[in-house]
């Protein structure tokens, strides 16, 4: 614990009930078991991995109170963690020590929606699916899907700059999201709640904040563009049985599909074999495979469409690249498709302790990692597939290939130090090693803040450290993270 940040005092607690609404107000030093349980949720993350021993909860419900209590936090050296949906896979949204936790949970409206731009305003804490259900009602659909949409925040999408399910088609926060309003250590409030899609009249400061992790300051409103929801949406999900066939389907896709696709995921056997060992999903196969792909359109002509997908599937079966391939009926079995590729992720994380690479690669090595980390851990004696006894159970690999984004999960019975340092920084070298970066779209957080300058020069990350200081001099914005003081350093510079 850095002894530059003050310990919280009932002096402050004072202070902080005085400004905000009293039950927004979550603090364990004077209060029963009730709060303490309470405050149990806002200290341990989604994944069970991380745990702080925060003492405060602050809900604040405005901008204005955000912005009394950073100036708080910062004039009486006190560290704290922003927080919305707390779905972050880094250790990014809890504290490590007694950090205050500031909750964006109480800020959760819509401000307006334009529905000829499709410019959608709102608070940090609106959870995305309730957002895609807004401006669904409306014709629209938001740019970004994920496993945790019904827990995660628009705020802590943006913070995280999370990439998800659409990414391929929608692209990312960075170019999606329009304005941003956020409040600094100091208090100052930073208004560029621009609805503009265009503007190029000086620095894009909001970029700044789109991947801080909270880092920088506390974002309370978000503008966003929403495109027009598809009025003709396909899937098709495919199973082969080799890496070089998933390729060949992903380069169909895209000369057949072109300007309609709007997803292609994968997963590989290993993390079939749990999605078939925890999930009772009804699975559209005959024979099992190594590789299941699963290819989403969005249009808005079905049958133009189904012209496209006919001449895709025609393509696939003359090049035999695939050896099971099943076109959703209806949007109810588009869903079920989406389902299995989905529950990949929570399957991962049923054995027990799941440890999660998130690794943006060169599409052609991509799967490469996961053939090297099975053959790194079998050498390593800690992987041995059929041994009961084995530490690790499971090597999984899925992930968005379009974008280049690859999830490695290993899980093992429990979590151990001696599994952890083993698998890391040797998985981040052997990404670095084959030009890629060690956070595609979860981010760097407590887990790869250290790993850093592996993916970074150090003049970028001087650069970085410069803005830190200049927009948070004392260091209160989500400490030990993302920049922390102890990092893994370069050979080189
Ligand atoms: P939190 O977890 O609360 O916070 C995330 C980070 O942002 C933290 O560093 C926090 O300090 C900071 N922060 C939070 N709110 C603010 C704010 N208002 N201002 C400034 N900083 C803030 N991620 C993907 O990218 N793609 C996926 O496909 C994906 N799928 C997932 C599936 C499941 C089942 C789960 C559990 C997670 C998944 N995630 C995915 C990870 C996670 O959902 C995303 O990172 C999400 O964007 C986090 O949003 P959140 O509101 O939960 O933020
Ligand atoms: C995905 C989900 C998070 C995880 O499913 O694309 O981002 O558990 C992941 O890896
Ligand atoms: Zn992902």
């Amino acid at each position: 614990r850095d002894e530059r940040y003050n310990r919280l005092t009932k002096e402050h607690v004072e202070y902080f009930k005085s400004i905000l609404p009293k039950d927004n107000v979550i603090c364990s030093l004077d209060d029963s078991e009730e709060t303490k349980k309470e405050l149990l949720k806002y200290n341990i993350d989604w994944m069970k991995k991380y745990r702080g021993q925060s003492q405060l909860v602050l809900l604040p419900t405005s901008t204005d109170e955000v912005s009394q209590c950073l100036r708080y936090c910062n004039e009486n050296n006190l560290a704290v963690v922003p927080q919305s949906g707390n779905s972050g896979l880094v250790g990014g949204s809890v504290p490590v020590f007694d950090e205050i936790i500031i909750s964006t949970k109480a800020m959760n409206k819509i401000i307006d929606f334009d529905d000829v731009s499709g410019v959608l305003t709102c608070n940090a804490g609106c959870v995305l699916a309730d957002l895609e259900a807004y401006v669904e009602e409306r014709g629209f659909m938001v740019p970004l899907d994920m496993g945790s949409k019904k827990y995660c925040c628009i705020g802590g999408n943006v913070s995280s700059n999370a990439g998800g399910l659409r990414y391929l088609r929608y692209g990312s926060l960075h170019s999606n999201v329009l304005g941003l309003e956020v409040v600094l250590a100091n208090g100052q409030v930073i208004d560029n709640l621009s609805k503009l899609r265009k503007d190029s009249t000086g620095y894009d400061i909001k970029q700044l904040f789109i991947g801080a992790e909270g880092t920088l300051g506390i974002i309370t409103n978000v503008a966003i563009s929403t495109p027009r929801k598809p009025k003709a949406v396909n899937a098709v999900f495919l199973s082969t049985d080799s890496w070089e066939n998933v390729q060949a389907i992903y380069k169909t896709a895209k000369e057949h599909l072109q300007e309609i696709i709007s997803a292609f995921e994968f997963f590989d056997e290993d993390a079939y074999s749990l999605v078939k060992q925890h999930m009772q999903l009804q699975v559209p196969l005959k024979e099992e495979n190594k590789f299941y792909v699963l290819v989403e359109t969005h249009g808005s002509n079905k049958q133009h469409d189904n012209e496209k997908l006919h001449s895709f599937l025609e393509a696939i079966k003359t090049s035999n690249v695939a050896r099971e391939g099943y076109v959703s009926k209806d949007d109810q079995q588009t869903r079920s498709f989406w389902i299995i590729r989905e529950s990949v992720p929570v399957a991962c994380s049923k054995n027990g302790a799941v440890f999660k690479y998130d690794l943006s690669i060169p599409i052609a090595q991509i799967y490469d990692v996961a053939i090297y980390m099975r053959k790194y851990l079998k050498e390593a004696n800690v992987y041995r597939p059929g041994d009961e006894t084995s530490e690790v159970i499971n090597v999984a690999a899925y992930g968005h290939i379009g974008d280049g984004n690859i999830h490695i999960n290993i899980s093992c019975k429990s979590y151990s130090e001696e599994i952890a340092n083993l698998i890391e920084p040797e998985i981040f070298y052997w990404t670095r090693d084959h030009n890629g970066v060690i956070s595609g779209e979860h981010g760097l957080g407590l887990m790869k803040g250290k790993y850093l300058a592996i993916s970074k020069p150090g003049s970028m990350i001087r650069i970085m450290e410069s803005i830190k200081n200049i927009l948070d001099p004392n260091y209160i914005m989500n400490p030990y993270k993302y920049l922390p003081k102890k990092r893994i350093t370069r050979l080189s510079d």
